[in-house]
C-alpha cells in the first residue's frame, strides 16, 4: 500500500493537472475571444491531455489502496495580454508541473517505492516533451515577430500552432 506521504503528495498532483487543465482552458478561451482559432484548439487538445494525466494518477492511487481527495482547484491567470505572454504561461506551468512530478519522483525513490517510481517515469518523459513543444513555440512565437507582431506573423503562427499536436 502506498506511503501516507505519497499518498498526499499524488493528490497535489491530482489538483495540479487539475490546474494546468484549467490553465490550457482560460488560454483557449483568450485565444478565442482574439480569433485566434489555432491557439484555441492547441489549448483545448491540451486541456484535455492535462485532465487525462489526472485521471491516470488518480486511477493509480486508488490502485495502490490509497484515498483520492479532490481539492478545489485556483483560478488560473492572470490572461495573457499578448502572444509572446500566452506562451510565456504554458512554458511556467509546464516547468512548475515538471518540478512537482520531480519531487514525487524523489519521494518515492527514498521511499523505496519502485511501484510509484516507475509509474512517475511516465509523467516524467510526458513533461520533457510538453517543456520541449512549450520551448519551441514560445520560440517561433518569438520568430514571427513576438511584441512586435504584425496580422500577417499573427495569421500564420495561428496556423501553424493550429496543425501542431
Ligand atoms: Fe503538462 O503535463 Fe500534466 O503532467
Amino acid at each position: 500500500r502506498i506511503s501516507d506521504s505519497l499518498q498526499e503528495a499524488l493528490n497535489d498532483q491530482v489538483t495540479l493537472e487539475a490546474y494546468s487543465a484549467q490553465m490550457y482552458l482560460m488560454l483557449a478561451c483568450w485565444a478565442d475571444e482574439n480569433q485566434l482559432d489555432g491557439i484555441n484548439s492547441f489549448m483545448m487538445k491540451h486541456s484535455y491531455e492535462e485532465r487525462v494525466h489526472m485521471a491516470k494518477i488518480i486511477e493509480y492511487i486508488q490502485e495502490r489502496g490509497g484515498t483520492v481527495k479532490i481539492e478545489a482547484i485556483p483560478k488560473p491567470g492572470p490572461e495573457p495580454m499578448n502572444i509572446v505572454e500566452c506562451f510565456e504561461a504554458v512554458l511556467k506551468q509546464e516547468i512548475e508541473n515538471t518540478e512537482a512530478i520531480y519531487r514525487i519522483v524523489n519521494m518515492s525513490f527514498e521511499e523505496k517505492d519502485w511501484a510509484t517510481w516507475n509509474f512517475m517515469q511516465w509523467l516524467v518523459t510526458e513533461q520533457r516533451e510538453e517543456e520541449k513543444l512549450a520551448l519551441s513555440l514560445l520560440d517561433k512565437v518569438k520568430l514571427a515577430g513576438g511584441h512586435q507582431i504584425t496580422a500577417t506573423g499573427k495569421f500564420e503562427i495561428n496556423k501553424l500552432i493550429g496543425n501542431t499536436e
